[in-house]
C-alpha cells in the first residue's frame, strides 16, 4: 500500500533504531501515528490491532482518558520533585497503592524508570542485603540461559541470550547460570504450564555445591521468559527453586517485567503461581507503558535489614534522578485505578481459557512446531527456514503486520500478549490474521 509520506517526518537517518533491523525498517517503515483502546492507526491510516499490549506493556489499551487526564493534570501541577532527601505526596500515594495491588508479603517500593534499570537495583539490593547482616562474601549471582533480564550489565550479566552478551565483553563477574526450561520433545503443545522439567531446578544445587553456598547472593528468574519467546515454568519448577534457594540463604528475585500487572489473570506472577520471592522487579504496565517508570517491590525483612546505623546517613547508595518522577507517578496512580476499576486482572483470568482455545487451533498450520500459552500470552513456534534462522519468524511478523495485526518476533517465535480489555472478537482477529501469516 503507498504510504502517505507528507506525514512523514522528513528523514529517517538519525534515530539508532533500538533492536532493529534498522536497514530493513528504513527502506520499508512502520510507521505508527496513533492509538486508541485495542488499535494503532498507522501514518497511511491502516488501523492496526495491537497483539502485544506495545511492547508487553499497555495492559489498558491505549490512550485511556483517566490516565491521559492524570498526565496532563500533574504535568500542570508539579512537574518535577527530588525523592533524594525530599519527597511529594504522589510518590508515597503510588507506592502504597503499588503494595496493596503485589502479593501481602512485598511491603516497599522502591522506583526505576525502567525494568532494566529495576533489575540492576535488585541485583544490587541483594548484595547489599548480605553485605549489611555480615554476609559480604556473599556476592555470585545466579541467572538462567535464555533469560532477559534487560540491557544494562547487571542485567545483560545474568541474562542468558546469547546475541545480547556477546558483544559486549566480560560483563559482571561472578555470575553462573542454570539451563532455561525449554524441553520441545517433552513438552510441545502444552497447555498452561508443562508436565515435564521441573527437575532442571535441581541444577541449583550442583551450582552451590561447586561455588559454595555462603558465596551465593542471588538467583533471578522471570516466572515465564517472556522475550526468549515465552517460556512457562513446568509444574513444580518454581517451587522447587524456591525451597533450594531457601535451604542455602539465597535471595530469589522474581523479575516480572512483563507477567506483573495481570497478564497472567493475577496481580503478579508469585501470586500465580503461589510462590513467594524475595523481591520483584517490575515496569512496563505500571504506567500501561506510558510513562519510562519501574520499581523493586521488597519484603519488610529486606527492607528492615537496611535499617540500621546512624539515622543521619543514606542507608542505600542507591536511585536516579527520576525514581518516583511526579508525572510517572500520577500515571501509575491512575493506571492501577484503572486496573482496579476494571478488574482487568480478572478479565485476563476469565479470557484465559478462550484465549488458550483460539491460539491452540492454529496447531495444523503450516511449519508450526510449538504453540504455548498461559494468561493472556501465547506463542508460536515455526520451524526455522534451513541455514536461515529467524527468517521465517520475521516474515510472519511482517505479513500479520501487512494484513493489520502486531505481533512480536524473537528468532522463529510469534509472541502474542493482547492488552487485558481485549474481547473474544479481537481474539479472533488476532488468530484469523495468524492464520493467514502462516500460510497454508
Ligand atoms: N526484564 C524483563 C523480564 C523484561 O521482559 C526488561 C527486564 C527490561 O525492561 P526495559 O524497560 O528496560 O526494556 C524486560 C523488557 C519483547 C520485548 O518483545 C521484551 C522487553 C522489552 C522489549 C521487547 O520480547 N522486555
Amino acid at each position: 500500500m503507498a504510504l502517505d509520506t507528507k506525514n512523514w517526518p522528513n528523514d529517517l537517518r538519525a534515530f539508532w533504531m533500538p533492536f532493529t533491523a534498522s536497514r530493513q525498517f528504513k527502506a520499508s517503515p512502520r510507521m505508527l501515528a496513533s492509538a486508541e483502546g485495542m488499535f494503532y492507526t498507522t501514518t497511511d491510516g491502516r488501523k492496526i490491532l495491537d497483539g502485544t499490549s506495545g511492547l508487553w506493556c499497555v495492559n489498558a489499551g491505549h490512550t485511556r482518558p483517566k490516565i491521559v487526564e492524570a498526565i496532563q493534570k500533574q504535568a500542570a501541577e508539579l512537574d518535577f520533585a527530588p525523592t533524594f532527601q525530599m519527597g511529594h505526596p504522589k510518590v508515597f500515594e503510588l507506592a502504597n497503592k503499588l503494595v496493596d495491588t503485589a502479593p501481602d508479603y512485598m511491603a516497599h517500593a522502591f522506583f526505576t524508570n525502567s525494568g532494566s534499570e529495576s533489575v540492576d537495583t535488585a541485583l544490587k539490593m541483594a548484595l547489599a542485603y548480605h553485605r549489611a547482616r555480615g554476609e559480604g562474601q556473599r556476592t555470585r549471582l545466579i541467572g538462567r540461559e535464555r533469560a532477559y533480564h534487560g540491557v544494562n550489565f547487571g542485567g545483560t550479566s545474568v541474562g542468558g541470550i546469547v546475541n545480547n552478551r556477546r558483544f559486549f565483553g566480560s560483563l559482571l563477574a561472578g555470575v553462573d547460570h542454570l539451563p532455561h526450561t525449554h524441553l520441545p520433545e517433552l513438552n510441545a503443545f502444552s497447555r498452561g504450564r508443562p508436565e515435564h522439567g521441573a527437575y532442571l531446578a535441581n541444577e541449583l544445587e550442583r551450582l552451590v555445591a561447586l561455588h559454595g553456598p555462603e558465596t551465593i547472593a542471588a538467583v533471578i528468574v522471570e516466572p515465564v521468559a517472556g522475550s526468549t519467546g515465552v517460556l512457562i515454568p513446568p509444574e513444580g519448577y518454581l517451587e522447587k527453586l524456591r525451597e533450594i534457594t531457601s535451604k542455602h540463604g539465597i535471595l530469589l528475585i522474581f523479575d516480572e517485567v512483563i507477567t506483573g500487572f495481570g497478564r497472567l489473570g493475577s496481580s503478579f506472577a508469585a501470586e500465580h503461581f503461589g510462590v513467594k520471592p524475595d523481591l520483584i522487579t517490575c515496569a512496563k504496565g505500571l504506567t500501561n507503558g506510558v510513562i519510562p517508570m519501574g520499581a523493586v517491590l521488597s519484603t519488610s525483612e529486606i527492607h528492615e535489614t537496611f535499617m540500621s546505623g546512624p539515622e543521619h546517613l543514606i542507608e542505600f547508595y542507591h536511585g536516579y534522578t527520576y525514581s518516583g518522577n511526579p508525572i510517572a507517578c500520577a500515571t501509575g496512580i491512575a493506571t492501577l485505578e484503572v486496573y482496579k476499576e476494571e478488574g482487568l486482572f480478572a478479565r485476563a483470568a476469565s479470557l484465559a481459557g478462550y484465549w488458550e482455545d483460539s491460539i491452540h487451533s492454529l496447531k495444523d498450520s503450516p511449519r508450526v512446531i510449538d504453540i504455548r500459552n498461559i494468561g493472556l500470552v501465547g506463542a508460536i513456534e515455526l520451524e526455522p527456514e534451513p541455514g536461515m534462522p529467524g527468517k521465517r519468524g520475521f516474515e510472519t511478523f511482517l505479513a500479520a503486520y501487512e494484513l493489520g495485526c502486531l505481533t512480536r518476533v524473537t528468532a522463529d517465535i510469534i509472541a502474542l500478549s493482547p492488552p487485558l480489555i481485549t474481547e473474544k472478537t479481537h481474539i479472533d482477529q488476532i488468530v484469523d490474521t495468524m492464520r493467514k501469516a502462516l500460510g497454508n
